[in-house]
């Protein structure tokens, strides 16, 4: 059922001129995304539903270079209250919204010790 919903999602946001809300689903696995390139429309709530299917926790935060350099050498416990800065629990599944009002391109990134350079990274790129 929820694969139908997401499938007439896309097919409804394919026919219309203004792209309507987006989901997308990353997985992650063995300290990896299932999916590192992402495509968003600019100005559209867009939620990431964020499935864990590791016995760790994970993070998943989105922004530009300046970003992810703050959060490399921060000490951040956990995340939680900020829509762009999301912890994953072990073998849990968190949704985030995000509307993301300028184009652009950017990295998300586990930044828990070791995962960024073990290859938690991939790309969401948001076009008009
Ligand atoms: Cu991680």
């Amino acid at each position: 059922m929820p694969m139908v919903v997401a499938l007439l999602i896309v097919a409804l946001s394919t026919i219309g001129c203004a792209p309507g809300p987006q989901t997308v689903t990353l997985t992650i696995r063995y300290s990896g995304f299932d999916v590192t390139e992402l495509r968003v429309p600019r100005g559209v709530p867009v939620t990431i539903v964020l499935v864990n299917d590791d016995p760790i926790d994970h993070e998943w935060l989105i922004g530009d270079e300046e970003f992810h350099e703050a959060h490399r050498t921060g000490t951040h416990a956990a995340h939680g209250k900020i829509p762009t800065e999301v912890t994953v629990p072990a073998l849990e599944t968190v949704e985030t919204t995000i509307t993301f009002e300028e184009a652009g391109t950017f990295a998300y990134v586990c930044h828990l010790p070791g995962h960024e350079a073990y290859g938690m990274v991939g790309i969401l790129t948001v076009s008009d």
